[in-house]
């Protein structure tokens, strides 16, 4: 029936004993799949009378604020007391904690490191990644199973939705029958498609669509048609817009473009890069030689310099990047 290897058998036995007291360790910036993903392990650990601390660096965005048991996702400056594991999902960098993964390896004798980047540092203890699934949530979904955790309603709504932003709704190309197989398992125990569609597309703000307006005025294409970007300077439209907006996917849509680039000065000099592929060109090493990652079709980074200058180290790297034959 399932295409997907198996669980490894020390994930599952990480898990799978007397219940303890266990820490759902998110990254910085955490997006749907970090949290649907720790959100569902933590609520099945806490049916089986675990005591479970869920958090990260940063909270939970906004837009998100409708996954189930969001409200129990703390900003964590500091860990208190010790654990029985800590489980990190979607991470492939232990550097993206702000150091909260020193504390969890002081804190936790155990720790799962459960991603599918393919650029995972396997720093845990225990590290299961799978470069093959489209979601950590379709992995959590697998692990869930296999531990005969039951899947609840809730369950199903953030593991639904981490496989549902991951996959651009089911449109990129990391979808694969299992995906499928997974989004109808969650579907047939509560997860409502409409509901979270709508909880992701269908909660803008009354201003987004001027900001949007505006952002997408920026948007630039190369003469040859195969990248465009979009270049915002600091202050340019509010934080909180960017955050509920995937601004990148614009640029992507244009037929011709292989590329798609976002770029945000932040403050203190430094650009945060977002890149978007189509097949043709592997972005993760794009975002690699500047210090970032990714998938081959969705990667970032943070570079230092003036918005100018990163645009045109990005771009430069990008056309060297479609010359060259992959
Ligand atoms: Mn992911």
């Amino acid at each position: 029936m399932s295409d997907a290897p198996r669980v490894p058998a020390d994930v599952v036995a990480a898990l799978d004993r007397a219940p303890g007291r266990a820490l759902m360790l998110g990254h910085v910036h955490p997006d749907a799949d970090v949290l649907g993903t720790l959100l569902a392990i933590g609520e099945a650990l806490q049916a089986r009378r675990w005591s479970v601390v869920a958090g990260g660096p940063h909270p939970a965005p906004g837009a998100l604020s409708f996954l189930p048991g969001v409200e129990r996702y703390e900003v964590l400056k500091t860990l208190e007391g010790a654990f029985d594991v800590a489980v990190l999902t979607d991470c492939p960098n232990p550097d993206r904690t702000e150091g909260l993964i020193d504390a969890a390896k002081r804190a936790a004798p155990v720790v799962v490191n459960i991603d599918h980047h393919p650029d995972n540092r396997r720093y845990g203890t225990v590290n299961w990644i799978d470069v093959g699934a489209a979601a950590t949530g379709e992995m959590v979904y697998r692990l869930l199973t296999a531990l005969g955790a039951p899947l609840t309603p809730s369950i199903a709504t953030n593991l639904f939705t981490a496989v549902h932003t991951d996959t651009g709704s089911f449109r990129y190309s990391n979808v694969t029958p299992e995906t499928f197989r997974i989004a109808a398992a969650l579907t047939a125990a509560g997860a409502r498609p409409d509901v979270v569609s709508a909880a992701l597309y269908e909660r803008r703000a009354p201003d987004a669509l001027r900001m949007l307006g505006e952002s997408l005025a920026r948007v630039h294409v190369s003469d040859d048609g195969r990248v465009a970007w979009l270049a915002l300077p600091a202050g340019a439209v509010p934080e909180r817009f960017i955050e509920s907006e995937e601004l990148v996917n614009y640029p992507r849509s244009i037929g011709s473009v292989k590329v798609a680039c976002l770029l945000r000065e932040l403050g203190g000099g430094r650009v945060k890069v977002s890149l978007r592929a189509k097949g043709e060109v592997d972005v993760n090493r794009i975002a690699g030689g500047f210090g970032g990652g990714g998938h081959a079709n969705a990667a970032g980074c943070t570079i230092s310099g003036p918005l100018d200058a990163v645009t045109r180290r990005v771009l430069d790297a990008v056309s060297a990047a479609l010359a060259a034959p992959r």
